[in-house]
Parts: structure tokens; C-alpha cells; sequence
């Protein structure tokens, strides 16, 4: 399963390179938080890229100067004091998509649900393989847009500028939804499948987003709920304990499993040039990038990401060998399941089965993986739950 991975941060060095650098990916590196409030970021003409792949030629020699870009500068876009609550209306709905012709589709027999969905995406980006996860596991058919990490123009018609972005075209309604957000991608769909004559639309106005100014003076909009499913009148109390339970360990793959995968692909410089180089061939780079982009990218992603492994190690406090922190995560998470239970959804795997399975296949390529399967015993679990995913076992579960 070679198709998994480009990375991650590869969307930094990517972008240090041809955007002058800005950070992207919040889950391994420390991110300037850019509002999805406010106008998108204007594109960088042909020119500045080129001045700019020469600039970082030079990067490539100052390694630590890369290193530093990457540091957050908190200090920019605060705000005074105060809190602003709003409410948008419609707030999915986006008329703006321009129709590209899909990198590729995906069957599956859940296909009438009356969505038509397309994802955007990275290949190799765990929040993105999180969502492929969920859909295969349904059997949901779907459209893949690859985003060009270097461009990134399949986004312009968002204001949201990461990935993974799913629209969900309401067939009936002829309305399109811009869904943003693994976690609330999967939460809504999650909800609009407990009971799909609902219609997406009445779901929709369960996950309202909410814009705040945060602790730190910084404009935030978030979906408070976004780790809940919403069952209405179908919830049982008995059910409570089991369902906290999903919320937590969901919760869990990405504000914690998701920060040691980094850090140990990017061990060494000798494993963060594997990865590159099977980011590279996995996520189809020479048909992306000329080849001098394609060598830039690898070098100085390789040699950036040696660096900000390390940083990251230190930000999360792993150990100073990342791979006990990588197995002992593991090792908690096979622990919560016990030895009684195939998943930790029992028979089935939950939804946290499917986000920690989804984000670990996305290294699966790279050495780090190879060593996990060696010293713990998370290998069948992992195993198991790629076997329900590719053989759509959830579609069982769907009353359609
Ligand atoms: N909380 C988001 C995180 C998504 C995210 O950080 N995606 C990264 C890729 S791993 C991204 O798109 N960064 C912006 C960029 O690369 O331009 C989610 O769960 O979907």
C-alpha cells in the first residue's frame, strides 16, 4: 500500500521554498495562526517562485536558518482582549467551486446516499488518510482532488487553505457544502449516515462554528462540537460511557498520536531522506514538480525536517529516542483496547479505530512503521481494521 503517504510537513518545506515560507501544518509544526475569517492569502506570481527556488538553494546550506523560519512568531496578529461570539448562517454553502476534473474516484456500494463528495487533499497527509479511512470503511464513493502542495490552486476557490477539505454536494437541494476539518468532516458524516432521509442540510446546523478571540489574543473559529455525533432523540443513555470513550480516544489521535509519527520519520537525516524519497514516489512528485523542484523539495524537506523533528521532540516532550515515545503511545492505545476486544468498537471498529488506523497508515511506508510492527504488538490491530476498511465492513451497519 504504497499510495499512502506525501507528508505532512512537506507542505512547510514546500511552501518555505516557493511561498517564502510559511508554516502550515499545525500538527507537527507550531503554527501562526492564520484566521479563516479573513481574505485569503493573494497568489505569488511564476516569478517569485522561480527567485524563490533559488533562494532556497541557499537554505539548503543554512539548515538551522530553515529551522527558525519554522519557529512560531506569536507575536504577530493578536488581538486586544475580548471575546466575539458569531454565528454564520448557511456557513458551509460555497457557490464559488470551480469544477476540476478529479485526480481520481473511488467507488464504493454506499452510493446512494445522495451526496456527491470530493476531497481535497495531500496523499500522504494523516488528517487526509483519517477521512479516507472513514469513507472506505463506509463504502462511500467519493472524488479525489490532489492538491498541488506548491500551488496549492484547487484551493483558491476556499478561504480555508488546508487540507483535508471535503464538499458535499447535496443532489436533491443542488447546494454545495464546504466541509472543513477531518474530525468535523467525519462527525458530520457520521451523523448524516445515523439517519440519511434526515437530509445533510438539518445536520449541518448542528455543527455551527463559532469565531472567539482565544487566551492568547488570537482570532479562532472552531466547531465546539466537533468530536460529536448527534443523535437526537436516537441516543440511548446506555450508550453514554461508549460513546465518550470514541470522543476521548478521537480527540486523542490528534492532539497526541499524531505528534510522534513526525519526529520519528524524521529521526535521522539517512530516514528523513527515505521518507522524502517515498513521498516522492508515492505521492506521484515527478508528475507535480519538475525535476529541480522535485530535488529541492526532497533535500531540503529531508534536511528541514531532521531539524523540526528534533524541535518537535522537544515541544512534545518525547523521549530522547522517539521511538520509545512512538511505541509507548502505541502501547497505550492497544492497552485502552485490551486483549478482550478485536477494535476498540468491539466486533467493529469505532470511530477512533478508523482516525488512529487512518493517521498510522500514512507512514506506513517508512522505517518507523517497519520498527513499530517489530516492538509492539499493535501489528493485528492494525492489520484488522485495514481489513475492514478495504472491505467496507461498515456499509453493513448502514440503514439505507
Ligand atoms: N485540524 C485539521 C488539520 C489539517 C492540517 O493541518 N492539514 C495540513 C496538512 S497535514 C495542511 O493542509 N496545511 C496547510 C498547507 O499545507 O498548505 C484537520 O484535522 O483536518
Amino acid at each position: 500500500m504504497a499510495s499512502r503517504l506525501r507528508i505532512f510537513n512537506v507542505n512547510q518545506i514546500i511552501n518555505y521554498v516557493i511561498h517564502k515560507g510559511r508554516p502550515k501544518c499545525p500538527v507537527f509544526l507550531q503554527p501562526r495562526w492564520r484566521s479563516t475569517l479573513n481574505a485569503a492569502v493573494p497568489p505569488k506570481t511564476q516569478s517569485n517562485r522561480k527567485l524563490l527556488i533559488g533562494a532556497a538553494f541557499g537554505a539548503v546550506g543554512i539548515g538551522f536558518g530553515l529551522y527558525n523560519y519554522f519557529l512560531p512568531s506569536e507575536s504577530k496578529q493578536k488581538h486586544t482582549a475580548g471575546v466575539a461570539l458569531t454565528e454564520k448562517v448557511d456557513f458551509t454553502r460555497n457557490d464559488n467551486i470551480v469544477d476540476i476534473k478529479p485526480s481520481r474516484e473511488i467507488s464504493g456500494p454506499a452510493n446512494n446516499i445522495g451526496l456527491d463528495l470530493t476531497l481535497y487533499q495531500y496523499q500522504t497527509c494523516p488528517f487526509c488518510c483519517k477521512v479516507r479511512a472513514f469513507l472506505e470503511f463506509y463504502g462511500i464513493p467519493y472524488k479525489i482532488i490532489e492538491v498541488n502542495p506548491v500551488m496549492r490552486q484547487q484551493l483558491k476557490f476556499s478561504k480555508y487553505k488546508k487540507v483535508p477539505i471535503l464538499i458535499a454536494e447535496d443532489k436533491e437541494a443542488s447546494k454545495k457544502h464546504q466541509l472543513n476539518d477531518s474530525s468535523v468532516i467525519i462527525s458530520i458524516l457520521g451523523t448524516f449516515l445515523q439517519d440519511v432521509p434526515f437530509g445533510l442540510d438539518s445536520v449541518l446546523k448542528y455543527y455551527v462554528p463559532v469565531a472567539y478571540i482565544n487566551e492568547e489574543g488570537k482570532e479562532v473559529e472552531e466547531i465546539m462540537n466537533k468530536y460529536f455525533l448527534m443523535f437526537g432523540d436516537k441516543y440511548k443513555e446506555s450508550a453514554d460511557t461508549y460513546l465518550k470513550k470514541e470522543r476521548q480516544w478521537r480527540k486523542w489521535a490528534d492532539s497526541v498520536f499524531v505528534h510522534v509519527l513526525s519526529p520519528n520519520i524524521y529521526r535521522t537525516y539517512d530516514e528523513a531522506l527515505q521518507a522524502f524519497n517515498y513521498f516522492s514516489e508515492v505521492g506521484e512528485w515527478e508528475k507535480n514538480f519538475s525535476a529541480i523542484e522535485r530535488l529541492i523539495v526532497i533535500y531540503v524537506g529531508a534536511t528541514a525536517m531532521y531539524f523540526v523533528g528534533r524541535r518537535l521532540k522537544k515541544k512534545h516532550a518525547l523521549k530522547d529516542d522517539v521511538r520509545e515515545s512512538l511505541y509507548d503511545t502505541c502501547k497505550q492505545w492497544m492497552k485502552e483496547i485490551g486483549s478482550q476486544k478485536k477494535f476498540m468498537g468491539g466486533d467493529m471498529p469505532n470511530l477512533a479505530d478508523l482516525a488512529v488506523y487512518g493517521m498510522l497508515s500514512s507512514i506506513e511506508g517508512c522505517l518507523a512503521f517497519q520498527d513499530l510492527l517489530k516492538n509492539t504488538n499493535i501489528g493485528p490491530w492494525y492489520y484488522n481494521v485495514k481489513e475492514a476498511v478495504v472491505n467496507h465492513h461498515g456499509y453493513q451497519k448502514l440503514k439505507l
